[in-house]
């Protein structure tokens, strides 16, 4: 094989690999869930509160109002957590497949959790534990099974 054609090779194999990457990419969405002192579910929410979205999109979690993070409680084996650390605007990229729970640190009391899920629900016994666990540290009744009724609403 002379230099030019092993050249040749090497440049296409380039090209293509760099035409796959860009349309896998392009289909990734990005999401945005606020964080809010008020919504439909009532106080202290993230809306929406339950997402599902495909494996490789990304979640812009936004502090619509002041005084809120979004950080992990309990997400699948494998997944880095997350935190927020109340910046205005913050882009969350979820690669592995299940469900992830998490929470406004300083309204946790008061609810203020959300779920994602990312393509399947392949940790739902422990995401079933994690609720429980959570919502035992919920202070306020109306809001007590917000997160339970939320997630047996939306997984099935
Ligand atoms: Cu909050």
């Amino acid at each position: 094989m002379n230099k030019f054609l092993k050249f040749s090779i090497l440049l296409s194999t380039i090209l293509i690999s760099q035409t796959i990457f860009a349309s896998s990419h392009g289909d990734h969405k990005t999401h945005v869930v606020q964080m809010k002192n008020m919504g439909t579910l009532g106080a202290m929410v993230f809306e929406p509160s339950f997402l599902k979205i495909n494996a490789g999109d990304s979640v812009l979690f936004e502090m619509t109002d002041q005084g809120h993070n979004a950080v992990t409680v309990a997400a699948p084996a494998g997944s880095k957590p997350f935190d927020t650390r109340y910046e205005p605007s913050t882009k969350v990229t979820f690669d592995v497949n299940g469900l992830y729970l998490y929470k406004c640190a300083p309204h946790a009391m008061m609810a203020m959790a959300g779920i994602i899920q990312v393509s399947d629900a392949n940790n739902k016994q422990e995401m079933v534990a994690a609720i429980e666990q959570f919502e035992s540290t919920v202070m306020m009744p109306n809001a007590k099974t917000r997160i339970s009724d939320l997630f047996n609403e939306n997984v099935k």
